[in-house]
């Protein structure tokens, strides 16, 4: 193990940019995602100048902005955050799904590292508690993921 070239990326935000789009559905969750993901960032090295929030009507909305915010080339990272809610949607899986399938596309067309902060649950109980409550903060960790990844990125050679 010792002589095996090991590559991570560190957790430190100095000199990268970040882009934090979500959406405005459900924005009592969303917001504490927000705030999760800011304070993550902000105590990580970044500075407020190094991170842009841009607001989209909902989660399904998500991949078409994202992919042009990453497409631009001013961001090291981006990370997307929402909620959808089972019990308060009958179109969850289309919704959910798009979603989720549109992020992973725009991270692989651009390039551009994509954390998923997008909950997806059964209940606003669940939601509530992945929302910086009893379960963590699930922007917080997407904030983690995008640092971590960015880093990641500068430091491969591939
Ligand atoms: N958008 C969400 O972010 N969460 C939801 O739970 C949700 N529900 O319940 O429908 C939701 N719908 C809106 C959707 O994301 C789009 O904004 C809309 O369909 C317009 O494209």
């Amino acid at each position: 193990m010792d002589n095996i070239r090991t590559l991570n990326g560190d957790l430190v935000a100095r000199d990268l940019r970040f882009a934090i789009v979500a959406a405005r559905f459900n924005d009592a969750i969303v917001d504490s995602l927000i705030r999760g993901a800011v304070d993550t960032l902000l105590r990580h090295g970044a500075g407020e100048k190094q991170i842009e929030i841009i607001r989209v009507p909902g989660a399904y909305d998500l991949p078409f902005i994202v992919k042009r915010v990453a497409a631009s080339r001013r961001y090291d990272a981006v990370v997307a955050l929402g909620a959808v809610i089972r019990g308060a949607t009958p179109h969850f899986d289309h919704v959910a799904g798009q979603c989720a399938s549109g992020l992973a596309r725009a991270a692989d067309e651009t390039g551009v590292p994509v954390a998923f902060g997008v909950l997806t649950t059964d209940t606003i109980e669940q939601a509530v508690e992945r929302a910086g409550t009893k379960a963590g903060n699930k922007g917080a960790d997407a904030a983690l993921c995008a640092l971590e990844l960015a880093n990641l990125l500068k430091r491969l050679d591939v």
